[in-house]
This record gives C-alpha cells, sequence and structure tokens, in this order.
C-alpha cells in the first residue's frame, strides 16, 4: 500500500485529493496546522474518518522534519498555502514565510530524513501574472503581480533547483483556477454562488464584487488533482501546466451562474457605479465595492495544456458555464439544508 502525506489537507484541493487517493488505495495522511480533526470538506466528501490528520505547519522546520521521518510517504504533496491573493497584500511577509519559504523548509526536510518521497509543489498561472504569451505554457516568461504570486514563483524555481541539484522527483503543477462547491467562500465563484443561493431565499439581498473584466481560465477541481497524481507516476519528473485553454471575464461567471438559477440580470452603469440588476423585480443584486478591487491586477490568463495532454493523458471535461452550474446547484442545496 503507497503511503501519501497531504500538507493542506483541510483546503479545497487536499479533500479532492485524499479522496482520489483513498478510491486508488492509498495510506492518506493530512497535514493541518490547527490540530483540530473535523473538516467540513473531507465530511462532505465522506472520508473524513478515512484520513490520518497530523498536526504540521509549514512555518515550523522541526515539526515538518518529524512528520516525514514517522510517516516515510511515498508521496507528498504540498497543497498548503495563503492562497487568497487579496491577502496577500495585506499580509506579504507571512504569504512568502508560507508559500515560499514552507518549500524550502519541505526540501531540506526531505534531505535531512533520506526521504525518498515524490513531491508535488502546487504551483500556479499567478506566476504569469502580466501576460508574456497567449496562451501561458511552460516555457512562457513568468511576471508575477501579487505578494502570492512572487512567493509562489520562489517555491516553483526552489522545486526546479532541488530536482537538478539533488535528484529529488519534484514536479511543479502550473494550475490555472480550478473551482468546485468545495472552493473557499473569499474566492470570486464560490462568493457568487453561494450568494445567489441566499439571494433566492431572502439571506442575503446582494452581493458586492470588485473587477468584472479580469479574465480567467477557470476548471473543474475534482479533475485538477488527477493530474497531479499523474504528474507523481510518470518515469521522471516535470512541470506541467494544467488548464481548460478557455478564458472568461468575471461578468460571464457572474452571468453563467445567475441564468442558471433563473434570474434575468441586467448590467447598468459604469465603473464603481455599475450594478447588476434583477429585471424581474428591478433590485439591484449584484453591486461593485472598492474594497475587492487589487493595488496589481492580473487582467487575463488562458493556459495551454496540451504538454499535460501529450504526456499525461490528461484532458479537461467541465468548462466554465458547466462549473457555474454545478456551484450554483450545490450551494442552493446547502441553503435549503441550512448549511
Ligand atoms: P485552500 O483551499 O486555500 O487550501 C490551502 C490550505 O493550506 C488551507 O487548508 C490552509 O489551512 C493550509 N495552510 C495555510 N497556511 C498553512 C501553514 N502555515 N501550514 C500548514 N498549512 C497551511 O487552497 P486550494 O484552492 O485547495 O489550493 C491548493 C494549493 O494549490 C494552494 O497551494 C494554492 O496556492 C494552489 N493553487 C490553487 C489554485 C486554485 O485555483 N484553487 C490554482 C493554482 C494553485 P487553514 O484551513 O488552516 O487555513
Ligand atoms: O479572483 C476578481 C479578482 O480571488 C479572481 C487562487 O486560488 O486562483 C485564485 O486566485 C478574479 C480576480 O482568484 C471579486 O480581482 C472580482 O481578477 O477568485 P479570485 P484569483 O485571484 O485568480 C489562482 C490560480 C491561485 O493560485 C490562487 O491561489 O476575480 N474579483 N470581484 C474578485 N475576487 C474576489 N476574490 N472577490 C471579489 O469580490
Amino acid at each position: 500500500m503507497k503511503r501519501a502525506l497531504i500538507t493542506g489537507i483541510r483546503g479545497q484541493d487536499g479533500a479532492y485529493l485524499a479522496r482520489l487517493l483513498l478510491e486508488k488505495g492509498y495510506e492518506v495522511y493530512g497535514a493541518d496546522r490547527s490540530g483540530d480533526t473535523g473538516s467540513w470538506r473531507l465530511k462532505e466528501l465522506g472520508i473524513e474518518g478515512d484520513v490520518r490528520i497530523r498536526y504540521m505547519d509549514l512555518l515550523e522546520l522541526t515539526n515538518i522534519m518529524r512528520e516525514i521521518e514517522k510517516i516515510r510517504p511515498d508521496e507528498i504533496y504540498n497543497l498548503a498555502a495563503q492562497s487568497f491573493v487579496q491577502a496577500s497584500f495585506e499580509q506579504p511577509i507571512l504569504t512568502s514565510d508560507i508559500d515560499a519559504m514552507g518549500v524550502v523548509r519541505l526540501f531540506e526536510a526531505i534531505r535531512a530524513t533520506k526521504s525518498g518521497a515524490r513531491f508535488y509543489q502546487a504551483s500556479t498561472s499567478e506566476m504569469f501574472g502580466k501576460i508574456q504569451t497567449v496562451p501561458q505554457n511552460e516555457r512562457t516568461p513568468f511576471y508575477p503581480r501579487s505578494p502570492y504570486g512572487v512567493a509562489k514563483l520562489f517555491g516553483h524555481w526552489t522545486t526546479v533547483n532541488y530536482r537538478e541539484s539533488y535528484g529529488i522527483f519534484a514536479c511543479s503543477g502550473i494550475l490555472f483556477n480550478h473551482e468546485s462547491p468545495l472552493r473557499g467562500t473569499e474566492f470570486v465563484t464560490r462568493k457568487v454562488t453561494r450568494g445567489i443561493a441566499r439571494l433566492r431565499c431572502g439571506l442575503q439581498d446582494k452581493i458586492a464584487v470588485g473587477n468584472l473584466d479580469s479574465r480567467r481560465d477557470w476548471g473543474y477541481a475534482p479533475e485538477y488533482v488527477e493530474a497531479m497524481w499523474r504528474m507523481l507516476q510518470k518515469d521522471g519528473p516535470d512541470d506541467y501546466v494544467i488548464a481548460t485553454n478557455e478564458s472568461h471575464t468575471v461578468r460571464e461567471f457572474i452571468e453563467f451562474a445567475f441564468r442558471y438559477a433563473g434570474f434575468d440580470l441586467l448590467w447598468d452603469g459604469k465603473g464603481l457605479e455599475e450594478k447588476g440588476i434583477d429585471r424581474k423585480t428591478g433590485k439591484t443584486i449584484v453591486e461593485i465595492a472598492s474594497e475587492f478591487l487589487r493595488p496589481a491586477e492580473v487582467d487575463m490568463l488562458i493556459g495551454d495544456y496540451s504538454k499535460a495532454r501529450e504526456k499525461l493523458g490528461w484532458e479537461p471535461k467541465v468548462k466554465c458555464e458547466e462549473l457555474a452550474k454545478i456551484m450554483v446547484e450545490a450551494d442552493i442545496r446547502r441553503v435549503g439544508k441550512r448549511l
């Protein structure tokens, strides 16, 4: 039986990856910094009792070393991060400590314990930031636009460097945005789908958002964790872009989600004054709030996943419109049950 250690087990991807690896017969260890064994995501997937939770913080090297020594994993998936871009502008030092230095700590722990584990690093399309080519692939130059993007770029190059210097089987997955019903409510997709579900039953009267015009390549998280696993099953380590090769504005995602929930949304006004109006009632249901605008924005992302298709046999199935439907459906169901 293979043994996997997943950092960030309590996050969206941690939950889906844990389910996938359990289905494949792995013994799954989940590292969590709170020491709490409960997780609403693992619970929703029905696997809460099947994952062995270990107390581990990426800020503490000794803690990481002890756990790797004890667990002796065959595969380590580093999914832990301060992953909210907007928060990284408020907490740049903490974000760097976790997302950049945390990766060095993990690699040094692997070396110190002489672990032969294969390693996956959760890199991100945010490293492309102010994009230099369209679409973006593994050869596109990086230009991060936030403390989060800068820290993740450090983590990416650390992964490449430890692979080249010490022969560690380390892969960097450059994943574009991926969402699901398990997405955190601070991210725009889930904020919108949860907001719509609550609007429908009068628990909230509008949704406040920031930039409507940025474009993202949004995929479906359960499919993306499959790509992570495939990377670690290859004969050699490498880096891969994982994306859908479709790009949509935030505005379009909002339109898909409202339409699926049965609303007829009409946009009116410009800039901070723009509003989304419910054509049936004439009420404002979407408004712009400057607090959700960022000091620097990533305007547009679209990924070219052809290397992953050729080498991993990986292909996305769920695209943006279908994704909005899946998320709206799940949130309507939850609100119905008052979850
Ligand atoms: P997520 O839901 O935010 O999960 C990240 C997890 O990391 C959280 O559960 C968090 O724990 C944990 N964590 C934070 N700081 C930690 C620390 N110091 N020590 C240990 N654990 C810590 O993120 P996700 O969406 O699942 O993404 C997984 C990874 O992929 C992240 O590294 C993210 O940056 C990266 N990524 C995500 C996307 C995407 O679109 N989802 C795209 C590209 C890359 P708490 O619950 O205690 O806060
Ligand atoms: O923003 C705009 C916002 O926070 C998407 C993380 O998983 O994916 C994620 O980062 C876009 C941005 O995701 C609101 O300005 C408008 O242009 O959902 P987001 P993100 O910043 O793209 C990457 C790949 C990661 O690696 C990250 O870890 O939507 N936007 N209005 C808004 N964003 C938020 N959060 N809230 C709003 O109200």
